[in-house]
């Protein structure tokens, strides 16, 4: 168990002068799709009702994040970052092996730790990994690398590396029987945990985890920071019969099995669609935001004395998060929440929450005209709705999404991928925001990109930490560059908990600056220029 520094919940600490009596700055997002290069729908009829995802990775090597979009029916669109370091948002639509139909999202991560990202694609039919051998070209590896893809539909994703590993552990989510669309109610299909075959650098049989209810998101995270990571996962009570939320414990050279009633763990049905998690208030454990079909909850852990139960409150309500209904328009019916991220974007140290937002499919109880929401965070930890004020309340119907800097400004601009129209991407022109850093920690060995570490930034007596993961959202996964916002502070202490649990040393580092953060070294800052040459 680790420990942490005091942590005050006074945050004004850090606030921006700008800030401190009007409420957060609110960010200005410009809508660049056309001028980007980005044409992109996310097709397909019933078997697509769900789905819709984008992964954000750095295939090129030169640090600026490349994007492939799913294309349901349609074949998934692979687009190269072509642009310049505060410019506008440029992509080269390009031909990279990814180019699969089916799709209904993608999740980068380095499979084989060979520091080329590789992604896996989740389908309707066959998952697909896919090894990248540099320079955005990517060929299958199910064969190679003894994943068995199944025929499912597959909904969700999330990978970490167990303690000794040399070879990730990944975690499929599937939907219901596809088969079953005149009666698919009760239909969900097994779940498939994906575990190295001992030290043969593949996988093993995939071990179904039942009961499976239907996920639409899976999420390893270590929510009682013992220093391993368990398996959360979000379902939708539309199709399953008799399921609920769940937590599977996975500990190395066990089975997995559930957190029970008896474990503490509380019957919760929504109809789960996104996992974001994050620590909000600094205590040293994720909240977790799941994004459902009306209000929306955002659970933290009760307070209790010795380990951890994994027992939540759900805070949605108190924070100002349940986003349950449009906020702009007509609209009085319910909203329908699926890709949830939590970033800084306007960099005042203060994470943010974006939800996107769309109906199913013409169902007439919610609302159709379903405005995305960007929710600031405010100082007192409550959040205030911008998404209209901000420039991205698009009413189209929303699926997955990314909230990533793609072009190296420090400010987090954002992709939303639509179901029957036009993806959107918006740049944050950042006017006015807070300093920032983005830091990549780096090991040794296979899980080189630390998953299940975690990232601390210290300002004063105030810790923002992340931890560093695979999976969550809606069918959208991110490699790369970690962001935090620092608010006015022109420099920052940073450290490393690595996934084994040693901790880094704290290292005090400028602002508005890419940082290199490799195990047993200082701190390397890194520039986009420089890696283009
Ligand atoms: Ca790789
Ligand atoms: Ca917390
Ligand atoms: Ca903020
Ligand atoms: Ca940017």
């Amino acid at each position: 168990m680790p420990r942490f520094p005091a942590v005050s919940l006074l945050l004004g600490l850090v606030a921006l002068p700008a800030t401190a009596e009007e409420g957060p700055l609110v960010p200005r997002f410009v809508d660049e799709t056309a001028a980007a290069g980005i044409d992109s729908v996310y097709e397909g009829e019933w078997e697509y009702m769900v789905g819709g995802g984008v992964a954000v990775f750095d295939c090129g090597g030169d640090g600026f994040p490349d994007m492939l979009i799913a294309g349901g029916s349609a074949p998934a669109a692979f687009y190269r970052n072509v642009g310049a370091q505060g410019g506008p948002l440029r992509f080269e639509r390009q031909q990279s092996g990814l180019e699969l139909d089916a799709v209904t999202g993608a999740y980068p991560l380095d499979v084989d730790g060979d520091g080329i990202v590789d992604l896996a694609l989740l389908r309707v039919g066959e998952n697909v990994l896919m090894r990248g051998l540099g320079g955005c070209r990517f060929e299958r590896a199910n064969e190679a690398w003894g994943f068995d893809g199944g025929d499912g539909w597959s909904t969700g994703f999330s990978a970490t590396w167990e303690e000794g590993a040399d070879w990730p552990t990944i975690a499929i989510g599937n939907y219901v029987d596809r088969n079953e669309q005149m009666f698919p109610w009760g239909s969900c299909t097994d779940n498939f945990l994906h575990r190295p075959a001992g030290n043969s650098r593949r996988f093993a049989a995939p071990f179904p985890l039942t009961p499976s209810y239907c996920p639409l998101s899976n999420l390893f995270t270590d929510w009682d920071r013992s220093g391993r990571q368990s398996l959360r996962v979000s379902n939708d009570r539309e199709y399953y019969k008799g399921g609920q939320e769940q937590l599977w414990r996975i500990v190395p050279g066990e089975a997995p099995s559930l957190y029970t009633a008896d474990d503490g763990w509380q019957f919760l049905r929504i109809w789960g669609m996104g996992i974001a998690g994050y620590d909000l208030d600094g205590n040293g454990y994720p909240e977790y935001f799941l994004t459902s079909m009306a209000d929306n909850k955002l659970q933290k852990l009760n307070p209790q004395e010795g380990a951890p139960r994994p027992a939540y409150a759900d805070i949605a309500f108190a924070t100002g998060v349940t986003a349950h209904r449009p906020y702009v328009g007509d609209e009085t019916r319910p909203s329908t929440a699926w890709h949830a991220e939590f970033q800084d974007v306007n960099n005042d140290g203060r994470v943010d929450l974006f939800v996107a937002k769309g109906n199913v499919w013409e169902m007439p109880d919610f609302a159709i005209e379903d405005p995305n929401n960007l929710l600031l965070q405010r100082e007192d930890g409550t959040f205030m709705e911008a998404g209209h004020l901000a420039g991205v309340a698009s009413v189209r119907t929303g699926r997955g999404g990314a909230l990533a800097d793609f072009n190296l400004d420090g400010n987090v601009d954002l992709v939303v991928v639509n179901r029957h129209a036009p993806a959107e991407l918006w740049r944050n022109m950042g006017e006015g925001a807070g300093n920032w850093l983005q830091l990549r920690p780096l090991q040794d060995g296979a899980n080189r990109d630390a998953i299940g570490g975690w990232l601390e930034v210290r300002l004063g007596d105030r810790v923002q930490r992340r931890e560093i993961t695979v999976g969550g959202g809606h069918v959208s996964g991110q490699h790369g560059w970690w962001h935090l916002g620092l608010g006015g502070a022109q420099e920052a202490e940073v450290r490393l908990i690595w996934p084994d649990g040693e901790e880094g040393e704290w290292e005090t580092l400028p602002a508005n600056a890419f940082h290199i953060l490799e195990r047993g070294k200082p701190a390397a800052s890194w520039q986009p220029e420089a890696a283009r040459r």
